[in-house]
């Protein structure tokens, strides 16, 4: 009996091992053909981009800001490890229990299949063809199952058991006895599809799988291949961006603080944080993309992106913030922008009498609610087609973003932004709105020491404590630093490159051996001193006093 249950134990073992396998296989047939399909109909209608970005919609606020805080830039490679680990878990368990019945690995395939839909069929901007590539990539994956699931049932070492089992007819799935003395459950279904004399046995099962597994990487490069003929990036450097009409002012003598590791003035695109909820970055073709200004105006009003380029363009400094940004946190970047006025293009549609919001979405489908009011009163926002001398870069939202001085990303920033819907607050609300944000949020005035880093070790004398500070569209007119909690000293400030860009500050501290606490606070351009109240991201943007501990040795 002990030799029995061995037997059938190992054997059981060495079928779910099989059965994992195949799983693996089918799934990742599935997914290479869907993305040779989606290689055809677009990088969007791939089903672990359709699932992921379904993810991140329904993220719970605290899990997305953990991610944001926790992941950083890297969130989306882990959502996208995740999904895979959970589509391999998932197929390996599918796979065991088709080994023993055919039925569930196929109702396990049409699962992944109508998750894959439906995560596609709720993106925006979907059209039919979008749901093709999991579709094929789930009938693939049903015949590839079939084939890998059917050998992974045969069993060379059957044939010895059959000669020393006892007489029990091992071929044969396994007898309800065996099964009951192996402490499995008993095997539900088919008769064994497999004559162990000619069935495909262990080269059988490797020549199946081997072809699977070359299906799915072939399949899935060839899918690579194609998706790259939606890269814009050729577009984009054929992009010749005329001068701007409005220069920005030059910028003062004294702008920027020669001390290592501070943030530069302007920060370079290799440095810009990126935030959005786009888990491939979208592609615009500049020659297909329009502006729409509709809603509550006088005429609508469509533009292309030639139109675009021959408004007078605007150059502008201006510092964006991510209201997720941490104090002392690194989702602030300064550039200079180049765009057309956005007020300007309101004023030509005429903005109609009641309406207080401008709602703009992207071609991801992001909406981003902005005042009225705010775009209106004299700041320079823009439909911004540049950044630091160039293209916008893709990911910043090329060919054309919004961009609002003095208001987080959130509210005011929208990339790939293709239509500006003027309407209310009342009637319409934003995608970070709905999820409870709040409804409009100007970036709070912020400091941050660049320099030393926390926990950084020192040597005893002449130190340069530096960062920067900001607040937006008020500007910052004093920042000051305290040691242990002591007086506070006024930092030097570099010139102003206007009120809506960040302003580096240094002070020069005598330090004493021991253990600091570094703190800065700033003051900015109406008078009014950064609040010391700790708060966190949620629902509109960190505020507190940021601090470093350093060793003096
Ligand atoms: N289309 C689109 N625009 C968007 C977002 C987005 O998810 N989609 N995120 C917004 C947020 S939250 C911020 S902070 C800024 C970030 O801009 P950046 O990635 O260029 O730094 O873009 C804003 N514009
Ligand atoms: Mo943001």
């Amino acid at each position: 009996m002990t030799k029995w249950n061995s037997i059938g134990i190992r054997r059981t073992l060495r079928r779910s091992l099989r059965g994992a396998l195949a799983g693996l296989l089918a799934a990742a047939v599935a997914l290479g053909v869907a993305e040779l399909v989606a290689g055809i109909t677009g990088p969007l209608s791939s089903p672990v981009v359709a699932v992921g970005g379904a993810a991140i919609d329904l993220t719970p606020i605290p899990v997305k800001d953990f991610a944001i805080v926790h992941f950083g830039s890297n969130d989306k490679t882990v959502l996208l490890t995740g999904i895979v680990v959970m589509l391999a878990v998932f197929a390996a368990v599918v796979g065991v229990l088709a080994v023993r019945l055919m039925a569930a690995g196929l109702a396990g395939l049409a699962v992944f299949g109508a998750v894959g839909v439906s995560a596609v069929a709720t993106r925006p901007s979907v059209s039919v063809t979008d749901v093709l590539p999991t579709l094929a990539g789930v009938a693939v994956a049903s015949a590839s199952m079939f084939f890998l699931v059917h050998s992974a049932r045969s069993d060379p070492r059957h044939r010895t058991a059959t000669l020393t089992g006892s007489g029990a007819d091992l071929v044969t799935p396994v007898t309800p006895v065996t099964s009951v003395t192996a402490g499995m459950p008993p095997w539900t279904g088919e008769k064994a599809a497999v004559d162990p004399k000619t069935g495909p046995g262990r080269r059988g099962f490797l020549t199946v799988t081997a072809t699977a597994a070359v299906v799915a990487a072939a399949t899935g490069g060839a899918g690579e291949l194609l998706l790259r003929r939606f890269n814009v990036a050729a577009l984009r450097a054929a992009v010749r961006l005329p001068s701007a009409a409005v220069k920005a002012p030059t910028v003062p003598a004294g702008a920027s603080l020669k001390v290592p590791g501070l943030s530069p003035l302007f920060t370079s695109e290799a440095s810009f944080y990126r935030v959005d909820t786009d888990l491939v970055v979208p592609q615009v073709s500049p020659e297909e993309w329009t502006l729409r200004m509709t809603g509550m105006v006088d005429h609508e009003i469509e533009l292309s992106f030639a139109d675009l380029l021959k408004l007078p363009l605007i150059e502008h400094d201006m510092t964006l913030v991510c209201v997720s940004n941490e104090v002392g946190g690194s989702y602030a970047g300064n550039a200079r922008w180049l765009g057309a006025s956005l007020p300007t293009l309101l004023r030509k549609a005429g903005i109609r009498r009641g309406a207080d919001q401008v709602l703009s979405t992207g071609t991801d489908g992001m909406t981003i609610s902005t005042a009225v009011d705010t775009i209106m009163d004299g700041r320079q926002a823009l439909i911004a087609v540049g950044m630091n001398g160039q293209s916008l870069p893709v990911q910043h939202g090329f060919p054309a973003r919004m961009l609002v001085p003095g208001l987080y990303g959130y509210v005011s920033a929208t990339k790939w932004v293709t239509q500006l819907e003027v309407t209310t607050f009342a009637s319409q609300q934003a995608y970070w709105t709905q999820r409870g944000y709040a409804r409009q949020a100007t970036i709070h005035t912020e400091s941050r020491i660049d320099v030393p880093q926390p926990l950084a070790q020192i040597k005893p004398g002449p130190v340069a404590v530096a960062g920067v500070a900001w607040a937006p569209h008020r500007g910052i007119s004093r920042v000051e630093v305290n040691v242990d909690g002591g007086p506070w000293h006024t930092a030097k400030l570099a010139a102003a490159d206007g009120t809506d860009t960040w302003r580096q500050w240094m002070w020069p501290w005598d330090a004493p051996s021991g253990l600091h606490t570094l703190q800065v606070r700033a003051t900015d351009g109406t008078g009014a001193l950064q609040t010391s109240a700790r708060a966190g991201v949620f629902p509109s943007g960190a505020t507190g006093w940021d601090s470093v501990v350093v060793t003096v040795t």
